[in-house]
């Protein structure tokens, strides 16, 4: 398997833990090595992460987490139960679906090119987006029916694997996470764990080449 990324790419940091805790090995590809224009060949969108499969593309990374999660069930990333399943996927979904299109660094490109915002403008539109989600997801935690370590369980599963890079980033633009405890104390005990710190920005093969330089996308 080839997985089409970038070292920022949230999305596809996803991903990485997810193949990483099931052990599951995948070639990366930085996007930037096909060239310009090499990687819209792979994925008509454009957008990261893809993943190739016997020559076959995948792209949206629910759509790849759910591939991986039914290929490789061991450990799942998802409850038994289809209620709690159902919640853990609300979970991820929040964050891949309400806030993610909302405050990636394309949006805010086109806010300040064709509207003119200022640097200031479009941090305060990703400010808000990223603390009104923080403040859901907190808040659906706090309303578990158990307290656990991870976002829904003893171990980590899907939700965890969506909001470590949702974390990563809104610390990275400067939102303030401190009235988020229980979002913190997960993202924390997820960034013990080897599996999801093989899959942060700094310890991807692209990060060398083009880490000093990156600072603006997501
Ligand atoms: N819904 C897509 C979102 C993918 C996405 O927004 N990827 C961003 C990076 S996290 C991207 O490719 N940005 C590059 C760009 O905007 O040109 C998914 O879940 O895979």
């Amino acid at each position: 398997m080839k997985l089409y990324n970038y070292f920022r790419n949230s999305a596809g940091q996803r991903i990485r833990t997810a193949l990483h805790i099931k052990s599951v090995p995948f070639e990366y590809i930085c996007h930037k090595d096909l060239g310009p224009g090499g990687y819209r060949k792979v994925n008509p969108q454009g957008l990261l992460p893809a993943l190739e499969i016997n020559g076959r593309i995948v792209a949206q990374s629910t759509a790849i987490f759910e591939y991986i999660e039914e290929v490789f069930p061991t450990p799942s990333l998802l409850p038994a139960d289809p209620i709690d399943r159902a919640e853990v996927r609300a979970f991820a979904q929040l964050i891949a679906c309400d806030i993610h299109p909302l405050h990636i660094h394309r949006v805010r490109n086109y806010l300040s090119d064709e509207f003119n915002l200022t640097g200031d403008q479009t941090g305060t539109w990703y400010h808000h987006w990223v603390a009104e989600g923080l403040a859901s997801l907190e808040e659906m935690l706090r309303r578990r029916t158990r307290e656990t370590e991870f976002c829904y369980g003893d171990l980590p599963g899907m939700a965890d694997v969506y909001l470590t890079p949702l974390m990563l980033n809104a610390r990275r633009f400067g939102c303030d996470v401190t009235p988020y405890p229980l979002l913190n104390a997960v993202d924390e005990a997820c960034l013990t764990l080897p599996e999801f710190q093989a899959a942060m920005p700094e310890n991807q093969p692209d990060f060398d080449r083009y880490g000093p330089h990156v600072t603006q996308d997501s």
